[in-house]
Parts: structure tokens; sequence; C-alpha cells
């Protein structure tokens, strides 16, 4: 029996889809030991893709960035697997999360129901750019690719980094839908060009910079805009 137990729960762990992720990819180990900073109800069924280990919002800084839009209709532009959308989906009025990648989505459809919130979240498969002029919220989150974890590799990482268009054209964008928005960035990013962003905005807008550590070490920086407090 103890040894029949031992083979099923052997059994469970390479069928998990961490360990398949890990098996096949090493180089998402160091994301996998992580992953109850990631998510902290991992172990009850949450599903990733490889793009997903590298690019979900570590939950305690998800937690953060949602806490500033209690009650609010947020709309995730890049919503991935789910690490932001399950928690503004805690606190907000209702969350419009959009993935142009049909597998996330169906990820974060299945992580939301981890969470038990899937009932105050609308899915979109499609692209943002596209879908912009038809949107409408609150609050707009975007947390685009970086280009990949290799965006640490230069010093200063600039805003034309971003995809799938550069950081001015996506705020810009943004800024037709809301001035309430929040970006989530490399924690190497130009700083000034954040700034350049508010005051180049007509109206200027305020500009909060937060830098998001898990464990003592920063993951990222958080720019929250707004022409009043969010
Ligand atoms: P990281 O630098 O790849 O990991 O990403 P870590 O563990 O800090 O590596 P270290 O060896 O430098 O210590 C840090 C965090 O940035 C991740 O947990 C994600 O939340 C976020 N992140 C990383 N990438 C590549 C992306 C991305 O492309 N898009 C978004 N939105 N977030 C990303
Ligand atoms: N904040 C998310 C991670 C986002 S990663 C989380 O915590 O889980 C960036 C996501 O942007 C990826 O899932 C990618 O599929 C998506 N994406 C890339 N281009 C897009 C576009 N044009 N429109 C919408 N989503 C896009």
């Amino acid at each position: 029996m103890a040894r029949k137990r031992k083979r099923s729960l052997l059994e469970q762990v390479i069928n998990s889809p961490a360990e398949k992720e890990e098996s096949t990819s090493p180089k998402l180990t160091k994301y996998w030991l992580q992953r109850y900073n990631l998510f902290s109800r991992y172990d009850e069924g949450i599903e990733m893709d490889e793009e997903g280990w590298y690019s979900v919002t570590p939950e305690e800084i998800a937690v953060k960035q949602a806490e500033r839009c209690c009650g609010k209709v947020v709309i995730d532009c890049f919503s991935g697997v789910g690490g932001n959308t399950i928690q503004f989906a805690e606190v907000c009025s209702s969350v419009i999360a959009i993935d142009i990648d049909p597998v996330k989505v169906e990820m974060a459809i299945n992580n939301a129901l981890v969470y038990g919130v899937d009932d105050r979240v609308d899915y979109v498969v499609g692209d943002f750019i596209h879908l912009a002029p038809s949107l409408k919220g609150d609050v707009l989150f975007l947390s685009p690719p970086w280009g990949g974890p290799m965006y640490n590799k230069v010093e200063t990482y600039t805003l034309d980094m971003l995809q799938p268009k550069d950081g001015y054209k996506l705020f810009q964008i943004a800024q037709t839908i809301t001035p309430n928005i929040i970006m989530f960035l490399p924690r190497n990013v130009d700083l000034a060009q954040l700034e350049e962003l508010a005051w180049l905005s007509s109206p200027p807008l305020t500009l909060e910079i937060e830098e998001n550590c898990v464990g003592g070490r920063i993951k990222g920086i958080t720019a929250y805009f707004s022409c009043c407090a969010v």
C-alpha cells in the first residue's frame, strides 16, 4: 500500500505541467524554483507555458498593483497566464483580460478557477492594438513582452525595446482609453523616459514609480500614471 502510494505520487510529480516544463527546458528551472512566489496556490492546478514562466508577475507584486485599483473596471491588456488578472479580480469590480495567444487565455481561465475568481473576468483572445478603439475601462494595465529573459543584458532598457509596439506608441494607444495607466516594466528601464511620458501628455499626468521586490530582490518597476489619484 505504502509503495503504491509512493509510486502514484511520483507519477503525479512527473506528469505535472511544471515538471514537464522543467524537464524539457532547463532554462526555466530558476522560475520553477520560485513557483510559490509566482502563485501561492501553485499546487492546486496552476498551468503555465514557457513564456508564462518567465513573464508572470509574482503574486506579491500583483496584489500590490491590484490594491491601487479597488472597485474599478480594469483592462489587463497583456494578461498572459493570469498572474495580474487573478489579483485584479480579487478586488476590482470587473476585469477584461486580453491576450493574443489562445493557449495563454485557456491557462488564465484555468488559473482563475483555481483562485475562484473566474466569474469576475471577461476573457478576450485578441490583439490589444486592434481591440483598443472598442475598449472601455477605468484603469489600463500594461505588462507587455519585454523581449524575453535577456531584457537585462543591456544596462538601460529603453521603451523602444517593448513589444509588440514601442512604449511610446503603447502609451499613446492606452491614453485614448483612459489616463489611468499602470505599466509593469523591467528593473533596468530608463526612468527619465517614463517621466517624459508623463509630462509630454496633454494635460500632463502624475507619475509614481514603485520598485517591486520579492525576497529582497528587485523584480521590476511599476509606473502609475494618472490625471488624478487612481
Ligand atoms: P527575470 O529577471 O527573468 O527573473 O524576471 P529573476 O528571477 O528576477 O532573475 P534573476 O536571475 O535576474 O534574479 C523578473 C520578473 O520580471 C519576472 O518574474 C516577471 O514578473 C517579469 N518579467 C520578465 N520578463 C522577461 C517579462 C516580460 O517579457 N514581460 C513581462 N510583462 N514581465 C516580465
Ligand atoms: N502580466 C501577465 C504576463 C504578461 S506577459 C501575468 O502576470 O501572467 C505578456 C503577454 O502579452 C504574453 O502572454 C503574450 O502572449 C501577450 N501579447 C503579446 N502581444 C500581444 C498583443 N498584441 N495583444 C495582446 N497580448 C499580447
